[in-house]
């Protein structure tokens, strides 16, 4: 097996999923739930394989050519994830390096690792310095802004999807008493021993959030996250003081300094940064040294089969946000049960695609 890779192109390609339960949040509704497919091809026959899900189909109109530039740009470079990101980083600097720009990156930087990986015929997280193992998991898969009892009759089947022993709910109904016979429905359902994360999905105003975080400040949740919108950082300063539960957000920073900067203000408890703004594997593990070393909990967003690997060896690694939506298109997804994601046995972060799904839900 070669141990240095050279780039020779990079493949991207759109494929459009129907979401099983639609996302149901306050600030919007997705039904249909795009991913991009990354192939990093090398000399040496190597591919590093990643995918982005990039949340609204249209804007895979301008991901993808972004990475086809990025390959272009690349070819001929040896696979180092740490040059590649600065390099492609680089190369979008007069831009920006936030939004499209950092997602195209992340997602070259997740099949860049994948593929080093391989070559080193080892799981991701080995190379990292980790063990293969299980990694805790929280249901992330439903529970968006329906009645009640529906709710809390999808709690009970999202608990029996994997023996697991945290669920998010979504809040920010018209009613906040809406949210609270919400809350109720669900906790008599699972019972005490559930941990119980919240998360309004940005869609509060600063008084509104205020109000109605503190009328759910008693009720033994794990997390509040993003009540208000993301970049409102002197608004979570506020409510990170004036709270008792722990207040989440970071699936909108854009890179470890994001990280960084909300941290020194004091602007949250938690952290969850999502794969494809943080920056992929070199973004998170950056991240990750940033969070440890103030000793806050690190959560992940999203992606959670290259998520499993990072948190092995993430030190204040917290919950791994499960979510099955990218599972049609894999060969083998990964195995849940009791509770905590089973990293497989093979080398890279251990995703191929199936084919025949891609050709079928290849967007043309
Ligand atoms: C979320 C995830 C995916 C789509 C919309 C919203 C959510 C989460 O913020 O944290 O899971
Ligand atoms: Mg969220």
């Amino acid at each position: 097996m070669p141990t240095t890779l050279t780039i020779r192109s990079l493949t991207a390609r759109p494929v459009l999923l129907t979401l099983e339960r639609p996302v149901v949040a306050r600030i919007a509704t997705i039904t249909e739930w795009p991913l991009i497919l990354i192939d990093l091809l090398t000399e040496e026959g190597v591919v590093g394989r990643s995918y982005l899900e990039p949340y609204t189909p249209k804007t895979m109109r301008y991901l993808v050519p972004a990475l086809h530039d990025l390959g272009d740009l690349l070819k001929g470079q040896p696979v180092a994830p740490a040059d590649l990101y600065r390099t492609a980083r680089q190369s979008l600097q007069f831009v920006g390096y936030e939004g499209v720009a950092a997602i195209a990156v992340s997602g070259l930087d997740m099949a860049a690792w994948d593929a080093v990986a391989k070559a080193a015929d080892q799981p991701l997280c080995r190379l990292l310095g980790g063990a293969l193992g299980p990694v805790r998991a929280y249901n992330s898969n439903g529970l968006w802004l329906h009645a009640p009892s529906v709710v809390a009759e999808e709690a009970a089947r999202l608990r029996g999807e994997g023996g697991f022993t945290g669920l998010k709910l979504r809040l920010g109904r018209e009613r906040i008493t809406d949210d609270l016979a919400t809350i109720d429905a669900v906790r008599a359902t699972v019972g005490d021993d559930m941990h119980l994360m919240v998360d309004f999905n940005q869609g509060l105003d600063l008084a509104e959030a205020m109000d109605r975080c503190r009328r759910i400040d008693d009720l033994g949740l794990a997390w509040i996250e993003e009540p208000i919108v993301y970049d409102d950082l002197d608004g979570y300063q506020k409510l990170t003081a004036d709270l008792k539960t722990p207040i989440q957000i970071g699936e909108n920073f854009f890179g470890p300094r994001a990280l960084h900067r909300a941290l020194q203000m004091g602007a949250c408890d938690f952290v969850m940064p999502d794969f494809m703004r943080i920056g992929g594997v070199t973004g998170w593990m950056r991240a990750a040294a940033i969070a440890g070393a103030a000793g806050v909990p690190m959560s992940t967003h999203l992606y959670p089969e290259v998520a499993a690997h990072v948190m092995r060896v993430t030190d204040t690694a917290h919950w791994l946000e499960w979510q099955s939506w990218a599972d049609p298109i894999l060969r083998e997804p990964f195995a849940v049960r009791d509770g905590q994601l089973h990293i497989p046995d093979r080398p890279g972060v251990g995703i191929e695609w199936n084919e025949d799904a891609v050709a079928a839900y290849l967007v043309a």
